[in-house]
C-alpha cells in the first residue's frame, strides 16, 4: 500500500529493527539476544508509538497555531480493539515492519496476536466511537476524544457445563505500551461538600466547600489515521488520591481511615459497568461520570483560555458531542463553570451551554435511559443539583407557556420526575441542554421524536436530526479480511475505496464476469477455513467450509432475540432427524455460530446462553445429524474475535423485535464482507435494505407500528405448532434442566410474548427456507453478495462524521502537511 505517511517515516527495514532492537535493550532492558514474544511485541509497539509521538505533536501543535475550532467527542466507553496492526497499516509501514521482524526471527502476526485487547466497551456504542475516532483522523478533523481509563474492562467470558462464568479483565496486567501517562495533566475533582452563598460588594457569590477531592490523571492514546500525517488523541482519565496528605486525619491519629480514602479515590475508576444492569452501585456510577465529565471540561476550558478569548468565543473554538446520556452532567458542569468561576449571568452561560453541546442518543429501551435519584444528586453534587432545579424551572415556564394549563405534558417534560425518591431524567436534561440532538438510524431518529421526546419535538423541531450509523472500512474491511481487499483492488485498479467506500459501487460491473465471482468466492471460502480451523481448536470438530455459515454475534439480550434463533436451529434439528435419506439430500448444510456476551446480573439472558450451549452439544454429538447441522457458542466475543468471525459468514442475523434496536453495525460489517443478512425492519436494517435492494437481504416478521400494536392489543392467538413442537423438546429437558427450561417457555406463552417471539416465528423459518433456496444456487448467491458489497458504502463511518462535522459541529478538516 502506498502511503503519504510512510514518505516521512523511514521506510527502510534494517533502522526498523534497530527502533526495535534498541526499546529491546534501553525501555525493557533485555539482551538483543534473549527477548521472547512478548518482549518483541512491547518493543515493536514502542517503536510505533515513537513514530506516533512525533505526529501527534506536530498535529496538536499546528491545531493550536491555526486556531481552528475542536470537536471533544466524550464518551464512557471506547473499543478500540487491537492497536499494532491497526497502526502499521494505517501508517503505511506494515510490510517493512514484516520484512524487519523476520529478521528478527519473529513472525509479525504471531506478536500481532500477542496484544491484549482493551475492552473498555460494552459492545456497540463503545465500538461506533473507536470507529468515528479512526475515520475523523483519517479525514484530518480536529477532534479529541476523552473517556475513561477502566483498569478491568468488559469481562472475559468462559463457558462452564454451558454457563457463562465471568472472570475480571486485569487488561493492564503486562503494561500498555500505546499509552502515555501525562503526571503534567491532572485536575482535582470534587464531590460532596456544601454551597455556600456569599455577598461581596452586594453581589451574591456561589461557592461550593469541603467534601471528597480525586485527582484526575491523563493518559494519552495515539490515533492514527489512514494515509495522512494527522494523528488524533485520546484522553482517558484514571483516578487517584489527591496530592495533599489527609494530615488532618493523620494527626488524629487515624492513620487507616486516611488510607481508606485513598483507596476510595482509586476504586473510583477502576471498573467498566454493564450497560444493561441497572440497579447495582449506583453511586460509584455517578461518580464516575462526573469525574470524567469534571476532568473533561476542566480540560477543554484550560484549552481555551491559553487563546486568551473573551469566554463568549467558546462556541466558535469547542463542540461537545456527548455520546449517549452517560455524560450529561457535563451540561449543568460547564454551566457551573461559566457562572461561579467566570462570572457570567444565566441567560448568556446558558446559551453558551447550549451551542456548545450535542448529544446523540442510542437508545429507545427505557432501562437504558439514566436517572438518578434527586437526593443522590443532592448530596454527591449539591450545586449541580440547584443548578438543574433552576434549568427545569426556566424550562417548565417555556413549556407552560406553549402549552397553557396543561398538567400532563408538564410532567413528562420536567427533567424531574415525581416519586419516592423523586429522579432526574438525564436524557432529557441532555436534551434541553443541547442546540442538537440526533439519532442513529433512520427510525431510530424517528422513535426518538414519537416515542421518547415528542412534546420536546413539537417544542424545538429544529433541534432534532438523524446521523445514520457507519464503520470505519480500514479495521473492518482491509484489516479483518485482506483477502477480499485485494480482490477490490485488483479489479479497481486502486486502493482508493479505502478512504471513498464509494468506489466499491464499481464492483458491480464485474458480476457477469466469472473470473471474478470465482475471486470473491476464493475469498469467502478462505476466510470460512480460518473459521473452521479456530472451531476445529476450539472444541475438536471438523465443520464442512462448504456449509452455510450462520452466524449471531452481538450482546446477549432478550430484544435481540438470540432465543428465536435457537429456537429455530432446535426446529431444523428436529427436522433433519425425522427426515429420510432422501429428503436429507436437498438439506443445505449449517454451520450456526452464536457469539456473545450477557451482563453478569442478567438472569434469563444467561439462561439463553446455557440453552443455546444445550443444543450445542446435544445437535453435535449426534451421529444421526452428521454435517447437516453444526452448533457453537464460541466464548469471549470481542472485537479480536469479531474481525475473525465476520469475514467468514455467509448470513448473519439481526433479527431485535422491531423498533428496539437503535442502529445495529455489525449489519454493516456483515454486508461488507459479502456476507448477507437475515433481519427485521429494525435499525439500520432498515436503510441497509434499501441501500442494496430487498433482492440482496432476507426481511421478516413485524414491523415497529405492528409490534406497538400486538403490545397493545395482547391478544390470544395459537402458536404455530413447529413452535409448539420445539418448545416440548425443551419442556422434556433434552438440552437443558428445568431450572434453565421454564422461565425460558415462560416467556413464549403468547400473553408474556413481550419480544414477539412466537408472533414472528413462521416468518423466520420462511425466511430460513428462502436462504437455503438461494443458496443452493452458487452463482446466484455470489451475485447477491456482490450486489450487496458494492451498494453497502454509505455505510462508511467516514461519511457519519463529515455529516457530525458539518451539521452539529461546524467544524473543518485540518490536515498538517509536514516540510519534507
Ligand atoms: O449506536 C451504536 C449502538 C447501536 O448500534 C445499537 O443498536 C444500540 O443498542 C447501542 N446502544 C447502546 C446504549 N445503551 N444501551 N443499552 O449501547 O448503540
Amino acid at each position: 500500500l502506498y502511503s503519504l505517511m510512510s514518505q516521512y517515516l523511514s521506510r527502510d527495514v534494517a533502522s526498523i529493527e534497530r527502533y526495535i532492537v534498541d526499546h529491546v535493550e534501553h525501555t525493557l532492558a533485555r539482551t538483543r539476544f534473549n527477548f521472547d514474544k512478548f518482549d518483541a511485541y512491547l518493543a515493536t509497539a514502542l517503536s510505533v508509538r515513537d513514530r506516533l509521538i512525533e505526529s501527534w505533536n506536530d498535529t496538536q501543535q499546528y491545531f493550536t497555531e491555526a486556531g481552528v475550532k475542536r470537536a471533544y467527542y466524550l464518551s464512557m466507553e471506547f473499543l478500540m480493539g487491537r492497536q499494532l496492526q491497526n497502526a502499521l497499516i494505517n501508517l503505511g509501514i506494515h510490510d517493512q515492519y514484516r520484512e524487519a521482524l523476520k529478521e528478527l526471527g519473529f513472525d509479525l502476526s504471531t506478536l500481532e496476536d500477542e496484544e491484549p485487547e482493551p475492552g473498555l466497551g460494552n459492545g456497540g456504542l463503545g465500538r461506533l466511537a473507536a470507529c468515528y475516532m479512526d475515520s475523523l483522523a483519517t479525514l484530518n478533523y480536529p477532534v479529541w476524544g476523552y473517556g475513561i481509563r477502566y483498569q478491568y474492562g468488559m469481562f472475559e467470558q468462559k463457558i462452564k457445563d454451558g454457563n457463562q462464568i465471568e472472570i475480571p479483565d486485569f487488561w493492564l496486567a503486562k503494561g500498555n505500551p500505546w499509552e502515555m501517562q501525562r503526571l503534567d495533566v491532572t485536575y482535582p475533582v470534587q464531590f460532596y461538600g456544601n454551597v455556600i452563598v456569599t455577598n461581596k460588594d452586594g453581589k451574591l457569590q456561589v461557592h461550593w466547600e469541603g467534601g471528597q477531592m480525586v485527582r484526575a490523571i491523563a493518559y494519552d492514546i495515539p490515533v492514527p489515521g489512514f494515509d495522512t500525517y494527522n494523528v488524533l488523541n485520546l484522553r482517558l482519565w484514571s483516578s487517584s488520591p489527591p496530592e495533599e496528605f489527609d494530615l488532618e486525619a493523620f494527626n488524629r491519629g487515624d492513620y487507616f481511615s486516611s488510607i481508606g480514602e485513598k483507596q476510595m479515590a482509586e476504586k473510583l475508576t477502576s471498573v467498566l459497568y454493564p450497560n444493561d444492569s441497572t440497579e447495582a452501585g449506583k453511586e460509584l456510577r455517578l461518580k464516575q461520570q462526573y469525574f470524567f465529565v469534571s476532568a473533561t471540561l476542566q480540560d477543554i476550558m484550560r484549552r481555551f483560555k491559553k487563546l486568551q478569548l473573551p469566554i463568549q468565543q467558546l462556541v466558535n473554538k469547542a463542540a461537545i458531542q456527548l455520546n449517549d446520556t452517560h455524560p450529561t452532567i457535563a451540561i449543568p458542569e460547564l454551566l457551573r463553570l461559566l457562572i461561579d468561576k467566570e462570572g457570567l449571568g444565566w441567560e448568556e452561560a446558558w446559551d453558551l451551554t447550549v451551542q456548545t453541546f450535542s448529544y446523540t442518543n442510542h437508545t429507545v429501551l427505557p432501562e437504558a435511559l439514566e436517572k438518578w435519584p434527586v437526593p443522590l444528586m443532592e448530596r454527591l453534587l449539591p450545586r449541580h443539583m440547584q443548578i438543574i432545579y433552576e434549568i427545569n424551572r426556566r424550562h417548565l415556564e417555556c413549556v407552560s407557556q406553549m402549552f397553557p394549563n396543561d398538567e400532563q405534558i408538564l410532567e413528562n417534560v420536567s427533567l424531574i420526575e415525581d416519586g419516592f425518591p423523586k429522579m432526574v431524567r438525564m436524557a432529557s436534561l441532555a436534551v434541553v441542554g443541547s442546540h442538537r440532538v440526533n439519532g442513529v438510524a433512520a427510525l431510530h431518529s424517528e422513535l426518538v421524536k414519537k416515542q421518547l421526546f415528542p412534546h420536546f419535538a413539537v417544542m424545538t423541531p429544529d433541534k432534532f436530526l438523524n446521523i445514520t450509523n457507519g464503520v470505519t472500512p480500514r479495521r473492518w474491511i482491509l484489516e479483518a479480511n485482506p483477502a477480499l481487499s485485494s480482490v477490490f483492488t485488483r479489479w479497481l485498479e486502486t486502493d482508493d475505496w479505502i478512504t471513498d467506500t464509494r468506489l466499491l459501487s464499481q464492483l458491480e460491473q464485474f458480476q457477469e464476469s466469472d473470473d471474478f465471482l470465482r475471486q470473491i468466492e476464493e475469498a469467502k471460502r478462505f476466510n470460512k477455513q480460518q473459521l473452521a480451523l479456530r472451531i476445529s481448536q476450539l472444541f475438536g470438530f471438523q465443520v464442512d467450509s462448504n456449509a452455510l455459515f450462520d452466524i449471531q454475534v452481538k450482546r446477549i439480550h432478550e430484544y435481540k432475540r438470540q432465543l428465536l434463533n435457537i429456537l429455530g436451529v432446535i426446529h431444523r434439528y428436529l427436522f433433519i432427524k425425522q427426515s429420510d435419506t432422501e429428503q436429507r439430500k436437498s438439506i443445505v448444510p449449517r454451520v450456526v455460530v452464536f457469539a456473545g456476551k450477557a451482563a453478569a446480573s442478567y438472569a434469563q439472558a444467561k439462561r439463553i446462553i446455557r440453552l443455546i450451549n444445550g443444543v450445542c452439544s446435544v445437535v453435535n454429538n449426534d451421529p444421526s445429524i452428521g454435517d447437516l447441522l453444526k452448533v457453537f457458542f464460541l466464548p469471549n466475543y470481542n472485537v479480536s474475535l469479531a474481525e475473525e468471525i465476520i469475514p467468514a459468514s455467509d448470513i448473519s442475523q439481526h433479527i431485535s423485535t422491531a423498533g428496539m434496536e437503535a442502529s445495529g453495525t455489525s449489519n454493516m460489517k456483515f454486508v461488507m464482507n459479502g456476507g448477507l443478512i437475515l433481519g427485521t425492519m429494525d435499525g439500520a436494517n432498515i436503510e441497509i435494505l434499501e441501500n442494496i435492494g430487498k433482492e440482496n437481504i432476507f426481511i421478516f416478521g413485524l414491523n415497529s407500528d405492528q409490534v406497538l400494536d400486538a403490545r397493545k392489543r395482547n391478544e390470544e392467538f395459537q402458536l404455530d405448532p413447529r413452535l409448539e413442537k420445539v418448545k416440548q423438546e425443551i419442556a422434556n429437558g433434552t438440552f437443558c434442566n428445568q431450572k434453565v427450561a421454564e422461565p425460558i417457555l415462560s416467556c413464549l406463552i403468547p400473553k408474556n410474548d413481550f419480544y414477539m417471539i412466537g408472533r414472528d416465528f413462521p416468518s423466520y423459518l420462511e425466511a430460513q427456507d428462502a436462504i437455503d433456496q438461494a443458496f443452493k444456487n452458487r452463482k446466484g448467491w455470489i451475485k447477491k453478495t456482490v450486489c450487496a458489497m458494492a451498494r453497502v458504502y454509505y455505510f462508511s463511518s467516514d461519511r457519519a462524521v463529515e455529516q457530525y462535522a458539518q451539521k452539529i459541529w461546524n467544524i473543518e478538516p485540518a490536515p498538517f502537511i509536514p516540510s519534507t
